[in-house]
């Protein structure tokens, strides 16, 4: 089902052509209402009457998470604060949050753009949906219920956490659709099994999935312990919330919401522009916002482009899946290692368990990594020689993947702490400076 078939499915040229006109106006109101982007354009020497179309979205400088920080809290928006309705935040890794506002239309924007991410995922004004994100200053919980309202579902705002009471409500209601991180799907049905609830015996159906990195053997893993279909869902406050972009039923990619975005990669060293199918750096522009439009933002989200059709029939260029961050990729004795490397490795392996937790050290000079992997119950109680065996391969695997040695402690089932939102799995614990 297409929510919105005349935007979504739209010839490339006329698309083109509208983001050209949307792009000319984004920049004008940026020049007119926002200091921080009057600054940035008048350094680049650009008059907003310079930008004539798509091709030159180019020339526009970054924006930058330092940028939106600067202006804390309300300082980028570009309207009056009497025609700002709603305002949300994002905790980032360091400092004051990021503060995003929507007026009436773009709350209108963002549940249209919600209303097409729940259909991409086989919603239809027939499903229950479990909303599972949390409601609040993040935008997951309000984003997703806005989308519910708009393509008629029915929507349980039961918010994140409490797990028991999730499963109950999933088995009561009659649930056919979960809204909520990945990391809590695995953990809500590990959860139900504990409490002799099979989910794949409900008439939950499908799950709407994102707000952080995951991986195609999670996917395979919360699609065969849940029996439906799971869809990646992806999104940032900066530039709306979720609803950016969407996989449809191919699976194969995430459509960018573009009549209201345009995704570029860059390369983060070079800050060019790379060709479709290069990894780089995920940078949106917003097409139709008004209360905090954005110029070229730089996500630090690791991506590549797709400008292939795709089988739906949706002309939207389609981005990967999120490999990893520029920023939290770490850097171990001068190699690149991405969290999500490690979890790959850690899914492939039975008796492993989707919960992990990476730890880096100095000891002496030299960067230490540590990764503590929960083992199954079954496994657990097993002879110590099994474990070591496991840990043998375990640290095998992911040295052969990573090239760089690491210490591999196997913990009891339920010891790393569980997230009702978004997972952490890095501890830092190297100094600074
Ligand atoms: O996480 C918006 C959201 C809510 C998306 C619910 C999907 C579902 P922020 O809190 O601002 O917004 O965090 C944005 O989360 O830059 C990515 O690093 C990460 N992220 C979001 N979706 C995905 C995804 C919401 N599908 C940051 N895959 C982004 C990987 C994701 N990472």
């Amino acid at each position: 089902m297409i929510w919105n078939k005349e935007a979504e499915c739209m010839p490339l040229e006329g698309l083109q052509e509208l983001q050209g006109q949307c792009l000319r106006d984004t920049v004008r109101r940026c020049y007119e209402n926002v200091a921080t982007y009057r600054e940035k354009l008048d350094g680049a020497g650009i008059r907003p009457s310079d930008i004539g179309g798509v091709a030159d979205l180019k020339r526009l400088p970054f924006t930058t998470a330092d940028d939106l920080r600067e202006g804390y809290p309300f300082g980028m928006f570009a309207v009056p604060m009497d025609e700002v309705i709603r305002i949300h935040s994002s905790s980032g890794t360091t400092g004051k949050p990021k503060v995003v506002g929507y007026t009436r239309k773009d709350i209108a924007t963002w549940a249209e753009l919600m209303a097409r991410t729940i259909c991409c995922g086989g919603g239809s004004p027939h499903d229950m949906i479990q909303n599972a994100y949390g409601y609040g200053l993040f935008t997951g919980g309000l984003g997703i219920h806005y989308g519910a309202e708009r393509v008629g579902a029915t929507v349980i705002p039961i918010s994140g956490g409490n797990t028991k009471r999730q499963i109950m409500i999933m088995q009561d209601f009659g649930s056919t659709m979960l809204a909520c991180t990945p990391s809590y799907a695995i953990y809500l049905a590990d959860t139900a099994l504990e409490e002799g609830v099979d989910i794949r015996e409900l008439p939950l159906k499908h799950a709407i999935l994102g707000a952080e990195p995951w991986t195609e053997n999670m996917r395979k893993e919360i699609e065969a312990k849940m029996g439906i279909r799971a869809t990646d869902i992806y999104g940032l406050s900066e530039v709306i919330g979720p609803g950016v972009s969407s996989e449809c039923e191919a699976q194969d990619g995430l459509h960018v919401f573009s009549d209201h975005f345009i995704a570029e990669i860059i390369d983060p060293a070079t800050l060019q522009p790379v060709p479709p199918g290069t990894p780089g750096e995920l940078v949106f522009t917003s097409l139709t916002k008004e209360a905090f439009p954005i110029l070229r933002y730089r996500t630090r989200d690791i991506s590549k482009l797709n400008v292939d059709p795709c089988p739906c029939g949706r002309t939207h260029p389609r981005m990967g899946r999120i490999t990893g961050r520029t920023d939290d990729m770490l850097i171990i004795r001068g190699v690149n290692v991405f969290p999500s490397q490690i979890e790959s490795v850690l899914l492939d392996i039975e008796g492993t368990e989707p919960h992990y937790l990476i730890v880096v050290d100095r000891i002496g000079s030299l960067d230490a990594l540590e990764v503590w992997v929960e083992v199954s119950e079954r496994l657990f109680s097993d002879e110590i020689r099994q474990l070591e065996t496991l840990e043998r391969r375990i640290r095998h695997e992911i040295q052969s993947t990573l090239g760089i040695t690491v210490t591999v402690k196997l913990v009891e089932p339920k010891t790393i702490e569980r997230s009702e939102g978004k997972a952490r799995r890095v501890v830092d614990k190297r100094p600074t400076g």
